[in-house]
């Protein structure tokens, strides 16, 4: 699964913002609203039209109120802008069955706009605390994960990681996607006649490989958690900071939802990186930000 999973790499670092917006429940900027009013668009050559969207952002309070995933913004009576929840009815209707998205309650949503929205007129209850966006698709029936799958997990994860990477370095050329620092790591890994390539790899293989090149698969692992710990940037992530990850990953690789499970070994909800890294056999170092690592 892992190695037909390159082309999902592909897809997740070039289309890695559109999870991203897919998935944060964090705020998103109404900014896309201004862009889409035309009459800022339009505005340009004429002054006149420069006053009327002062006016514009003088009226509509809303245009500067962020507002998190599930809601949208209103202003009340005395002209204050507040989040309300959504109604899901006014999500955009879904086109492809990849827009469907799968709950924790193992309900299927239309699209994750409709999850979110659902998820906000459940705030504050139990069920609505313990909702979440948990895979990308319909939902299905999920083998269980037995426990020698689950012990292989980290061994093709490791190797994927390290393929993605370099995936995205080849990538790199045309896009931006990897930092000057983060491509000469990457640079390093690529180069190394030692690497091994991507394809169907033994256990044995996949084993023997970490232990004698160990040092290629730390920046792979260090990588993907800074890619993942972004709101906030605290070397924890939260159940939505990693769902780009791990919710196209699920209806794929059914041991995700246990591996994930079983790195937050504290059971406190959060990974946090030293548990990530444990988690894919690299030892703890010393070094308090993971940018640098
Ligand atoms: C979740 O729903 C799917 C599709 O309706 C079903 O096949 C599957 O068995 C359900 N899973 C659980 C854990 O109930
Ligand atoms: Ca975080
Ligand atoms: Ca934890």
């Amino acid at each position: 699964m892992w190695t037909q999973l390159l082309v999902i790499v592909g897809y997740y670092g070039l289309a890695a913002p559109r999870l991203c917006l897919a998935f944060r429940e964090e705020p998103s900027l109404v900014e896309t609203e201004v862009g889409a009013n035309p009459v800022q668009i339009e505005v340009g050559e004429f002054d006149e039209a420069i006053e009327i969207v002062e006016d514009v952002v003088a009226e509509n309070p809303c245009l500067n109120h962020h507002c998190k995933k599930g809601k949208v913004c209103e202003v009340d009576e005395s002209n204050t802008p507040m989040c309300v929840c959504q109604d899901p009815s006014t999500c955009p209707t879904a086109e492809v069955v990849f827009d469907h998205v799968c709950g924790t309650d193992n309900k299927t949503y239309d699209s994750s706009c409709h999850f979110f929205a659902t998820k906000c007129t459940l705030e504050g209850t139990k069920k609505g605390h313990k909702l979440h966006l948990d895979y990308v698709g319909p939902c299905k029936y999920i083998e269980p994960c037995m426990d020698s799958e689950l012990k292989e997990f980290p061994l093709r994860m490791r190797d994927w990681l390290k393929n993605v990477l370099v995936a995205l370095y080849e990538h790199d050329k045309d896009h931006n996607l990897l930092t000057e620092k983060q491509k000469l790591r990457v640079k390093k890994i690529y180069e190394n006649e030692k690497r091994l390539h991507v394809g169907h790899h033994s256990l044995d293989l996949l084993a023997h490989d970490f232990e004698k090149n160990y040092n290629m698969y730390i920046f792979p692992v260090h990588w993907q958690f800074g890619q993942l710990d972004q709101h906030p940037v605290d070397g924890y992530l939260t159940h939505t900071e990693l769902s780009p990850l791990r919710a196209p990953l699920i209806p794929m690789e059914h041991c995700t939802t246990r591996f994930f499970e079983q790195c937050d070994s504290d059971n406190d909800k959060y990974i946090a990186l030293e548990e990530w890294a444990s988690c894919f056999g690299i030892k703890e170092r010393k070094c308090r930000h993971q940018n640098y690592c």
